[in-house]
């Protein structure tokens, strides 16, 4: 079994010291490869838009009273594999297949028929907006189209950008089925992997029944925490992904996973429809700092679509800036450049604090509040509301509203 701490061991005991990447290797390729036959089931693929169609190149044994979890595998540490044991950090993400990573924990099947769709393999920070599009319409098929043919999704992915993931599908799935995202902070050649635990925990999480209508989660490290406000808080560490402030839903217990309450729908959360979307639009993001004059925005506008947008051309719908300092403030100079550009395209200011609220108010009214998101989900959000063909005084209302109200509502007169 490619995770097992002992084979690692024996391993490494067997092996002369340094060839240790070379037999754990070969393990995954015989793995996938031993799933030829299953290779049948491929139907054709489309990762730009249109039908989406499972390509499945793992599927267990079938057990009549289970339920079936798809599995999508898209790489990160998780598949990733080291030169030694010991190497946390020198890695290459996105090697090890979805048969091998399933194969390595067949804890798993007792409590799941897994069928393994190996979306794509690489780290999560090579991953684009077009794959976002593309694994939420997966998504949605497996679990929410007529005749869906699963109860569960979990996406196994590279920790970097995993939120921006796990966030992108929660904003767009239509149905209250479970869909669970997880990683790994440790390579499957180091002693001690997460990533085996961590997936037998994220299976489990997903066909509990319990799950049903808590959204997108993130399952690593013990911990339930919803995607919506999830955040990877750690570069190193396996105690990585937590949601500050709301804190985790549950955890797992001897590997069952344990709620601390019924199943709420975070405050404010809306779910779009992103079926007929084609193609995400291009949104870049800014990060404010002392001495910020945002003329990043003229160097970008000088070059290519970003140019165009101060043109006032017909692609300025295309670009989007967002903005982040402490609590989304912008430099006096910069406002400038950005009211310059404000009736082109909406901007959005966030808060790199990855804590707190950037609250609607007169102190920029040329610019749209992000509200509880953190930069990189303030962008996905975007992203959809432009995809949706929002104008920027809609987009000013998706992002705005909810909190405008809470904010302005007057306790005395509930009585
Ligand atoms: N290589 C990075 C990624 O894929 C790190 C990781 O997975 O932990 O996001």
């Amino acid at each position: 079994m490619l995770f097992r701490g002992s084979l690692v061991v024996a391993l490494v005991a067997l092996a002369a010291s340094s060839a240790v990447a070379a037999p754990l290797l070969n393990v995954a390729a015989t793995a996938d490869a031993a799933d030829a036959t299953v290779r049948n089931l491929i139907v054709e693929r489309d990762y730009t838009g249109g039908e989406v169609q499972f390509n499945i190149t793992y599927q267990s044994n079938r057990a009549a009273h289970l339920p079936k979890t798809l599995i999508m595998a898209t790489g990160g540490t998780i598949a990733g594999s080291g030169s030694s044991n010991t190497d946390s950090t020198g890695y290459t993400a996105g090697v090890v297949g979805i048969a091998a990573l399933v194969q390595a924990v067949p804890e798993v099947l007792a409590v799941s028929n897994i069928d393994g769709m190996q979306v794509i393999n690489t780290g999560s920070e090579s991953l684009s907006d077009a794959f976002a599009l593309h694994i939420s319409k997966l998504a949605n098929k497996a679990l929410c189209a007529r005749d869906a043919p699963y109860d569960a999704v979990v996406i196994t992915h590279g920790t970097d950008t995993l939120e921006e993931t796990a966030y992108f599908i929660d904003a767009t799935l239509q149905c209250d089925k479970p869909v669970v995202v997880v990683g790994a902070m440790r390579p499957s050649t180091a002693v001690s992997a997460d990533g085996p635990n961590n997936l037998i925990q994220a299976v489990t999480t997903a066909v509990t029944p319990s799950s049903v209508g808590r959204g997108t989660l993130v399952v690593m490290n013990d911990r339930i925490v919803e995607a919506i406000y999830v955040e990877k808080t750690h570069a190193n560490s396996v105690d990585t992904f937590k949601a500050d402030e709301q804190g985790s839903v549950g955890m797992l217990l001897s590997d069952k996973a344990f709620y601390y309450h019924a199943a709420a729908k975070p405050t404010f959360k809306k779910v779009y429809d992103v079926s007929k979307v084609a193609a995400l639009p291009r949104v870049d993001l800014f990060m404010g700092y002392q001495g910020a004059d945002l003329d990043l925005f003229n160097a970008s506008i000088a070059k290519g679509s970003k140019g165009i947008v101060i043109a006032g051309e017909s692609f300025v719908a295309n670009v989007t800036f967002l903005l982040c300092t402490g609590s989304g403030s912008i430099s006096d100079i910069g406002i400038a450049n950005v009211n310059a550009i404000v009736d082109k395209v909406p901007v959005v200011r966030s808060t790199k604090i990855n804590n707190g609220f950037v609250v609607p108010g007169a102190y920029y009214p040329t610019v749209i509040s992000s509200g509880v998101l953190n930069p990189v989900k303030t962008r996905r959000l975007l992203q959809i509301l432009l995809a949706l063909g929002k104008n920027s005084s809609e987009i000013r209302t998706e992002f705005e509203e909810p909190l405008k109200s809470y904010i302005n509502f007057n306790v005395t007169s509930a009585y």
